[in-house]
């Protein structure tokens, strides 16, 4: 069988996420979606309601599962005996972001990355644009599976629409 990792911050979670854990699933049997509690970003959900939001997003999915990654993504990866890392990509700077992380893992562990790329019409879809549209009122519920828009906003206080 084989298995992939898709790791992310997912903070929050976007159905540009949604359609890079689906391609993945189309290429292995199994994926499993690592919600990384530390990462260099300090987030705006917690990790508990970040894999709830996930659990809640994929729960249709056969052979796609969501599970806390706590430390470093590359034993997470030995720890679920995956072969493989996905990643997407939007473009170029993605892929200058992603490739020291890449290198990084293969050097940990040997495990390889595969980069997807997603879906055109979801390219401008970042996590981190979701919550500044949020933060000043703008409209998110298109951008990310349900529940996730009214997640964002309880943490943002109640702020925006
Ligand atoms: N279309 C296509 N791909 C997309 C889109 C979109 N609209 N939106 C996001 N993506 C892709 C990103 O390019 C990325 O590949 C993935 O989705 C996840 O994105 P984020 O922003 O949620 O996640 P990141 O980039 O913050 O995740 C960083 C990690 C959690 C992977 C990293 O910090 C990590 O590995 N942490 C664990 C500790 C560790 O091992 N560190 C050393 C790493 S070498």
């Amino acid at each position: 069988m084989t298995i992939a990792v898709c790791p992310g911050s997912f903070d929050p979670l976007t159905l540009g996420h949604v359609d890079v854990v689906r391609r993945a699933r189309s290429l292995f049997d199994e994926v499993v979606v690592a919600v990384a509690r530390n990462s260099s970003k300090s987030p705006l959900l917690p990790v508990a309601t970040r894999l709830e939001l996930a659990r809640a997003a994929f729960a249709g999915d056969a052979g796609i599962r969501v599970e806390v990654v706590e430390g470093l993504l590359a034993d997470f990866v030995r720890d679920v005996g995956a072969g493989a890392l996905v990643k997407g990509l939007r473009g170029g700077a993605d892929f200058d972001a992603e490739l020291p992380m890449a290198l990084m893992n293969r050097h940990l562990t040997d495990v390889e990355t595969v980069f997807v790329v997603g879906e055109p019409g979801l390219a401008h879809i970042a996590s981190s644009l979701v919550k500044d549209v949020a933060r000043f009122g703008g409209p998110i519920e298109d951008l990310v599976p349900d529940g996730v828009a009214a997640a964002v906003r309880e943490a943002l206080g109640g702020s925006g629409r």
